[in-house]
Parts: C-alpha cells; sequence; structure tokens
C-alpha cells in the first residue's frame, strides 16, 4: 500500500514544527531509538516523511530517495537528512525576521513668509512684497542651513527621506515678463545645497524623485522704494524673483534599490489671487518602490498637503468654496484614493508635511486631512513626543523672536497601512535647537524606525519541491 507522502506531494495536513529541536525530536523517537519497534515504524513513515519533507523540502526527499531503506542504513541517512535541515533551517529562520528600515520627513522651510504676498491686494503690493521675500530667504541663508539639516540626516542616517519645501529660488531681468516663468539664473537650489553637505566626502544619499509643484515669478522691488527701478523695469522693481517649491525623496545609496519613482500634482487645490491676479497654488507628491536590505519591497510616499486653507472661507481650483482644511483633505483623499500613490498591494510607508492633526488640533477643520488618511486604514507611525511644528519668527536666526516653546502641534507624520506588517521600533524628533545661528527650519524633523516583514525567501528549483 502506498504510503500518502509516496504520491504526487505532501499532504493537506501537515503537521507544524516549531523548531529544529522538535523536528529532531521527530528522528530520535522515529528511528534513532534502533528501530527495534517495527510496528511503530510501519504506522507511522508518512508522518516521518511529512516532517522531513515539511521542514527541509526537496533537499531532504532527495536524501530519502537516495538512501536505501535497510535497517542498518536508516541511522546514516536521517543523520545527512538532519544535518541538511540543520543547514537550511538557519537561514530561514533568519529571514524569518523582521527587517528595519528607517525613514525621515524634514520640511525644509522655504526660506520666506509668502503669506504677505498671497495676501497683496494689488500690483503694486505684491512686487513691493516679493522684495522682501528675496531678502527673508537671502536672511534665512539656506547655505547654513543646509549644515545642520544634514547633521540631522547623518545623525540618524535613514534609509529614505521625504522633503517637502525643498525650493528652488531663481532670478531674472526685469526687463522680461514673469508670466510664464522663465527665470532660469539659480540663487538656491536647496536639494542640491543639501545634497553638497550629505556628500561631503562621500556619496551617502541621492534623489530619487524630485517633482516641481508651485512655480511663481514676478517683479521685486528688492530696495524697498517703488520709485526707483532697474533701466526698464516696471512697479520699481530690479529683477524678477522666482520660486520652484518641490517635493523630493532621497535614497542612501548602497542601502535603498529602487524602482516605480514619479510624482504628481494634487486635483484639488488652493486658489489665491493676490493682487486680483487667480493663482493655484499647485501641491503634490513623491513615490517610490523601494527595497531595503532584508525587507520586503514597499511603496514610500512624500506629501505636502496645503497650508493656506485656513481661512472660514477657501476659494478651489474649481470654483467652490470651502471651510478651513476642507482643501487639505480633499489632496489626503487623493493620496488613498483607488489608483492614488498610496492605494498598492505593498505595503505602504506615507511621511510628510499633512498640515494636520487629529490630538493636536489648533481649530476646528485641521484634522480633516489626518482622519481622512485614519479611515483610509492609515495608522500614526512617529512620535508627538515632543512636538515639532513650528517656529513663528519668519527669520530663522537665534535673535529671530522663535523660541522651543512655539513647537506646540504636529503636522508632520509618518503613517504606515498594513498596521500589523508594519511596527513601530522608535521614532525621534530632529532639529530642536538652533546651529551655526539657525534653526534648520521652522519645522523638526522627524524620524521612525520601523520593521517590515522580511524579503520572501528564494523558491526551491523546479523539480525539488
Ligand atoms: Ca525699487
Amino acid at each position: 500500500m502506498r504510503s500518502r507522502d509516496e504520491g504526487a506531494g505532501p499532504p493537506n495536513t501537515l503537521p507544524p514544527i516549531p523548531s529544529l529541536r522538535a523536528l529532531v525530536d521527530v528522528f530520535a523517537l522515529a528511528d534513532l531509538a534502533g528501530g527495534g519497534d517495527r510496528s511503530v515504524k510501519r504506522s507511522e513513515p508518512a508522518t516521518r516523511r511529512t516532517w522531513l519533507f515539511w521542514g527541509c523540502g526537496g533537499v531532504v526527499v532527495v536524501i530519502r530517495f537516495i538512501c536505501p531503506k535497510r535497517a542498518n542504513r536508516v541511522q546514516v541517512c536521517l543523520a545527512l537528512a538532519v544535518a541538511a535541515c540543520a543547514v537550511f533551517a538557519v537561514p530561514a529562520a533568519a529571514a524569518a525576521k523582521p527587517a528595519t528600515v528607517t525613514v525621515m520627513s524634514r520640511n525644509l522651510n522655504l526660506g520666506a513668509n509668502l503669506e504677505l504676498g498671497v495676501r497683496a491686494t494689488s500690483l503694486q503690493g505684491l512686487v513691493n512684497t516679493a522684495g522682501t521675500i528675496l531678502h527673508q530667504v537671502d536672511q534665512n541663508n539656506f547655505p547654513v542651513r543646509a549644515k545642520g539639516l544634514a547633521a540631522e540626516i547623518l545623525t540618524k542616517n535613514p534609509d529614505l527621506v521625504g522633503l517637502q519645501e525643498a525650493a528652488l529660488w531663481r532670478t531674472g531681468p526685469c526687463t522680461e515678463n514673469p508670466l510664464p516663468p522663465q527665470a532660469t539664473h539659480v540663487r538656491y537650489d536647496y536639494v542640491q545645497l543639501l545634497l553638497n553637505q550629505l556628500n561631503r566626502g562621500k556619496q551617502r544619499y541621492r534623489v530619487v524623485i524630485s517633482e516641481p509643484e508651485f512655480d511663481f515669478e514676478v517683479y521685486a522691488n528688492t530696495d524697498g522704494n517703488a520709485s526707483t527701478a532697474a533701466p526698464g523695469c516696471p512697479l520699481g522693481s530690479e529683477i524678477n524673483g522666482r520660486l520652484t517649491m518641490r517635493d523630493v525623496i532621497l535614497a542612501r545609496v548602497g542601502r535603498v534599490r529602487t524602482s516605480n519613482a514619479r510624482g504628481g500634482h494634487f486635483v484639488t487645490q488652493l486658489q489665491v489671487k493676490p493682487a486680483g491676479v487667480a493663482l493655484n497654488v499647485t501641491r503634490g507628491w513623491t513615490q517610490v518602490d523601494a527595497q531595503v536590505a532584508g525587507a520586503a519591497k514597499f511603496r514610500f510616499v512624500n506629501a505636502h498637503l496645503e497650508a493656506f486653507d485656513n481661512q472660514s472661507s477657501n476659494h478651489t481650483n474649481t470654483g467652490a468654496d470651502v471651510g478651513n482644511g476642507k482643501i487639505r483633505e480633499a489632496q489626503a483623499k487623493e493620496l488613498v484614493k483607488r489608483g492614488g500613490p498610496a492605494t498598492v498591494q505593498l505595503p505602504v510607508i506615507l511621511v510628510g508635511d499633512l498640515n494636520s492633526d487629529q490630538r493636536t488640533e489648533v481649530k476646528p477643520g485641521d484634522a480633516l486631512a489626518y482622519e481622512a488618511l485614519l479611515r483610509a486604514g492609515f495608522v500614526e507611525r512617529s512620535t508627538s513626543h515632543p512636538l515639532g511644528c513650528c517656529l513663528k519668527g519668519d527669520i530663522l536666526t537665534t535673535s529671530g523672536g522663535s523660541r522651543l516653546s512655539d513647537f506646540d502641534h504636529k503636522v508632520d507624520h509618518v503613517m504606515t497601512n498594513a498596521p500589523r506588517k508594519i511596527q513601530l521600533v522608535r521614532s525621534s524628533v530632529t532639529g530642536l535647537k538652533p546651529v551655526n545661528g539657525f534653526w534648520d527650519s521652522d519645522h523638526a524633523g522627524l524620524f521612525s524606525v520601523l520593521t517590515l516583514p522580511p524579503l520572501a525567501p528564494a523558491q526551491p528549483p523546479p523539480g525539488l519541491g
């Protein structure tokens, strides 16, 4: 009569093997006792062979078949099988351990308070404000702040970093029409300046994806005098100033394999009207599929949701007027809708400046975006102790009026779906004190250590399983 395991494959009711020790015990009970109890050996071979098959796969099956069934050689063959099991079981056990992935979310602060420009009611007012903004950008000295930001990142060495407000400031002659934006002279490229610090002496981080978003150029009255201007320039301007906002993902060189990097813009946007000119505030997200040593592939998404929809009524690009927080809520829903960047079969790690939180909501509506993500199955995977938002001074020098107590709520987050697959090990807040005379940003940084499922072990070659 054929034993069950002499057929095409293992039976459906495989007994579990709790450990290699238990596997050895099975062999010991069945065979190493000397084969004295023949009735047991005849009644149990299917179970015994099943243990072998289940524990060690095709390799042991091969050993079983090449071993003759004579009683005086069974012990030798089983010893070989145990040894093979040990060799295979050790890497299998190691691979079964969750793998560690580290991530960071860092708002770099674009370098100026744009709110004055957004609220300008006349073209002259906008041009004057543009001059003020360019001066603030100079005062906020990103080349120096980049040193502190790089130190924050290099102290934690995250595998992936989501950057928001990775500004690109450019200037052009004010004899040129600023619409559409065309200034090309780079004044501050925040990404390049940060990379220069991160990669001093060694390549440590690379840009995976950089998504240009809000892009605006305007004449700038830089000397504060509306009656003076560069030759041929209007409205007392001396130069054209251009801001291009970007969300960027950085990956640690030599540790992260990436694919499917892309970025996109939200469909729902705030529409502002500086000087009466309708202007959509383009915001968006970046994504990449990543594989960090030992961990299963996952999706990393970095986003920056709207901040200026904080009025009682806010105009959207679709013509609707909505309450506080409704635009960022719509943008959060775009992240997790069907086909959105955070909706994929892979485990998803979502980082970014959501301008939203539930427990530290400043005013009604601020929590809407965050709650939309919670409803979509995302969970928090970062600390709120201490809080990391936001310094109040426009100028980030130590004498610029900001203080540590300004960090009184939370807008930056690390969230994940699949809460049973992705666990938080620990999280910390960075950038809580000035260095080199500057706060690194008006936000603190956020760092989280996560565990993900391990990379699936290699399948046995065809014909052995
Ligand atoms: Ca002037």
